[in-house]
């Protein structure tokens, strides 16, 4: 095969953290989503010669992610007050304003009055015992299929715990393992042998989710496997689905629900060249893309991103980019870390 799995590795982390940081100037900025010729010229200044910028900032996407590559790393384990333990110091820490969600704020101190002693205990208080379904849980889930490659049992539960620090609401949880299982699925396939099935890469998702998403009790509705059902559709438009479409049946908002399958979508759609996009690049268009759809864009980017560089590769990537973007050199060193505990490539387990 023509990319290695370790490109694909630092592939994965390195799209989550340009999609965030290329996403975060966006996010929640205009109704229908910046427009055509203001990220056509975003791009192409990424892209052209070099020029003097502060660097962007990534969010609280990368933030978390960070802290969960870090503890992979650092204890080669599954630890979650070690997590919790970690991103109470990120948050309390770290003074830049990196835009966290609404209500994570109170997990965050409950941890810290109790010193993680039970780490799982304040996201299950959240929202009267609900739980969050905010899209925080899989916006920082990529290290999960990096550290877990080799098993994917195991990936679907460790995806599941370590979301479960912060959000307990099974929205939030599967919107994360849904968002793993993606790129767990970007990471096996071969690139080089051709176009990309998309349909198929949807219905192993789809099949995947069947056995995770338990109908509910009262109406038997599978809120994932709808949206997966709405994103094939979506995929069989000839000329391809509007913007306005997209944000009406898959949404740009920061619910779980409403962005993870958004940001499978794109990574599907830019399989292809899409209408004011002026790319042949397919991670730049992934990244592209997501953003153009407004919202929630800095996590859906990261999202996308992280889909689209462990299918590609860091081959994929423009060199630019780093030289803009914050923490690229870290991120890249955590990826080699997680390549380094997950040995993804000796036999057996
Ligand atoms: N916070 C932001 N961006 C600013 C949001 C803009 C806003 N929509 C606006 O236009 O005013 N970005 C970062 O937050 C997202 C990740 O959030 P996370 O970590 O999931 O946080 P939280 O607070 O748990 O959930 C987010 C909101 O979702 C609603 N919500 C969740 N569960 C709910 C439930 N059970 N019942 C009712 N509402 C629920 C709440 O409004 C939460 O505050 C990412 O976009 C990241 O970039
Ligand atoms: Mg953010
Ligand atoms: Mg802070
Ligand atoms: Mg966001």
């Amino acid at each position: 095969s023509g990319v290695s799995l370790l490109s694909k590795f630092r592939g994965c982390l390195a799209g989550a953290l340009l999609g965030d940081c290329f996403g975060a100037p966006f996010e929640f900025q205009d109704e229908d989503g910046p427009s055509p010729v203001v990220l056509n010229k975003f791009f192409a200044k990424l892209e052209g010669p070099p020029f003097k910028t502060p660097k962007y900032a990534y969010t609280d996407d990368t933030a978390m992610t960070k802290c969960i590559a870090q503890s992979f790393v650092e204890r080669a384990n599954l630890d979650e007050r070690d997590l919790a333990k970690r991103f109470v110091t990120e948050f309390y820490t770290d003074t830049t304003d990196r835009g966290y969600g609404a209500s994570i704020g109170v997990v965050f101190r409950k941890l810290r009055e109790q010193q993680c002693a039970d780490p799982m205990k304040p996201a299950s208080e959240q929202f009267d015992g609900r739980g969050s379904y905010g899209n925080g849980g899989a916006m920082r889930i990529s290290p999960v299929p990096l550290f877990c490659f080799r098993d994917q049992e195991l990936m679907v539960h460790v995806a599941k715990r370590v979301t479960q620090i912060t959000h307990t609401n099974p929205l939030g949880v599967n919107g994360a393992i849904l968002q793993c299982l993606a790129i767990h699925q970007g990471l096996i396939l071969d690139p080089s042998v051709g176009p990309l099935d998309v349909h198929k890469f949807a219905d192993e998702l789809i099949a995947k989710m069947e056995a995770i998403e338990v109908p509910d009790e009262i109406d038997g509705r599978r809120p994932y496997n709808k949206q997966l059902h709405l994103l094939k559709k979506l995929l069989e438009k000839e000329e391809g689905a509007s913007h306005h479409q997209v944000r009406e049946s898959l949404g740009n908002d920061v619910d779980a629900l409403h962005s993870v399958p958004t940001a499978i979508y794109s990574f599907l759609r830019a399989q292809k060249p899409i209408p004011n996009i002026e790319t042949d690049n397919k991670f730049r268009r992934t990244v592209h893309y997501a953003i153009s759809l407004g919202g929630d864009t800095d996590t859906i980017a990261s999202m996308a991103g992280a889909i689209a560089g462990a299918y590609f590769g860091e081959e994929e990537i423009n060199n630019s980019y780093s030289k803009y973007c914050e923490y690229f050199e870290e991120i890249l060193e955590l990826a080699n870390g997680l390549y380094e505990v997950a040995k993804p490539e000796a036999n057996g387990n």
